[in-house]
């Protein structure tokens, strides 16, 4: 057998004999001429088989196809403009099948819950393998930028003696005689490479969340895009790395598959302008305010809506997808945010936010260990608890910052999807463990 091509190389292909192999998503039956359209990881084809005496035998196979069944065909190639899917079929000389589908339980109008139940066959959709493929670009193109600006890949241990954020939202482990938990995050791993002189690291990794919600946004276990950086002088240092890292990663996106998503999501993806705007928690209150929407929040973080009109005035004004909240209320921030020299009540923190929906939290890091403690205490953290973290700052540190960010909810807002359970391989929530 010719060794096989791949449907998206086809048209590269010159006429003649090729071997391909997919799945089959449509079958066209008729009396004289039989039409299979064929699937593969790169792309789909027209499978022709004109139905006489000497294609009689195929013609039999051709019909017993089941949508779903994975096929190998060896046959004709010929280019044909009038042909509409690529302008090429593939004339089936020999047609084996692989392995038969019994009846999809779903199809394209399945509600999302169904679908996750059948995720491996959801995703055999054009959709579902653009947005892995673009996932990868992305991530590639980020991986790209930090390595070609010094940065330090690290793993760290997702099994942890204590939390990593809030005590809520703990997943314990039974650890042999003792309890493990599972890590909410990497932060205080990422901050220890830079008490180990590491300069700048980056990890991609599982964060897991005890969270029982139920909302477009929250998975109980999600990937994370962790950056850390020394040596700065304040968040802007973090925001100005965020923003070319994210600059850097839509590039790479839309230049490779900008038609695709165009075609697939109805979507003309931009590369966001350089530098993304700026504005402060205080100011976005007041723009939310005048806008007519009232915080329903009494600690003073935003809500979903104030995130979705800030993001409305930011496009309206500066025509930016992106928008960095700066300077959160110390009240809403946990105790290792460094508050600001002028202003105790407030951090050197950020909120990025993307089409209306938080994608990321940064900030500078306290690395005084006396007001590091003295911050935990106020949050009601036992410094006891604390104390190999509080280590990493005993022994000398440089100035730090960083951001989390979750994959998922960039993914979301990229390809303006209602949830996160449509961007990630295999979601995890309160009442989805399986697939
Ligand atoms: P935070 O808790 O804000 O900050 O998380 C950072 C980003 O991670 C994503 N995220 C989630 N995604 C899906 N499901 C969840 N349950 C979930 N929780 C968080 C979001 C969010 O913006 N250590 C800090 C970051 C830092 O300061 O470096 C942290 O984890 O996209």
């Amino acid at each position: 057998m010719t060794s096989r091509t791949l449907i998206n190389d086809l048209a590269a292909h010159a006429d003649g004999t090729v071997s391909v192999s997919g799945w089959v998503e449509v079958v066209r039956d008729q009396k004289r001429v039989q039409f299979v359209i064929l699937r593969d990881e790169s792309g789909s084809a027209q499978l022709v088989n004109p139905v006489n005496d000497d294609t009689a035998e195929t013609a039999a196979s051709i019909s017993a196809l089941t949508h779903g069944s994975f096929i190998e065909v060896e046959g004709e190639l010929k280019h044909d403009e009038r042909v509409k899917l690529g302008g090429l079929e593939v004339k089936v000389g020999s047609l084996k099948v692989v392995s038969t589908a019994a009846e999809l339980p779903i199809d394209s109008e399945t509600g999302i819950d169904k679908r996750q139940d059948w995720r491996f066959i959801d995703l055999r959709s054009q959709r579902g393998r653009l947005m892995f493929k673009l996932q990868t670009t992305m991530l590639h193109a980020m991986r790209t930028y930090w390595v070609d600006n010094g940065f330090t890949e690290i793993h760290t241990p997702k099994l942890m003696a204590s939390a990593s954020e809030s005590r809520a939202e703990l997943f314990e482990v039974p650890y042999f005689d003792t309890t493990a938990y599972l890590a909410q995050s990497p932060q205080l791993f990422k901050q220890m490479a830079q008490a180990a002189g590491f300069g700048k690291v980056f990890e991609v990794g599982p964060a897991f969340r005890a969270d029982p919600s139920f909302t477009s946004r929250h998975a109980t276990e999600f990937t994370s895009i962790d950056a850390e950086i020394s040596w700065i002088d304040s968040h802007e240092d973090v925001m100005k790395m965020h923003e070319e890292l994210l600059h850097a990663a839509f590039a790479a996106v839309v230049e490779k598959h900008g038609d695709e998503i165009r075609e697939v999501f109805e979507i003309d993806l931009q590369v966001p302008a350089l530098p993304f705007p700026r504005i402060s928690h205080a100011e976005v209150k007041q723009i939310v305010a005048d806008r007519g929407h009232t915080i329903e929040r009494t600690d003073g973080d935003l809500d979903p809506e104030a995130e979705r009109q800030i993001a409305a005035h930011v496009k309206e004004t500066q025509g930016h997808d992106f928008v960095f909240v700066t300077e959160f209320p110390s009240t809403v921030r946990p105790y290792y945010h460094m508050r600001d020299e002028a202003d105790e009540a407030v951090t050197k923190s950020y909120d990025l936010i993307f089409g209306g929906v938080e994608i990321s939290t940064g900030a500078q890091r306290e690395h005084r260990v006396d007001v590091l403690e003295k911050q935990a205490v106020e949050k009601g953290l036992e410094p006891a608890e604390l104390e190999e973290y509080l280590d990493f700052f005993r022994y000398g540190v440089p100035t730090h910052g960083g951001f989390g960010m979750g994959l998922a909810r960039v993914m979301m807002l990229m390809l303006q999807q209602g949830t996160i359970r449509e961007t990630t391989f295999l979601f995890r929530g309160p009442t989805r463990l399986q697939p």
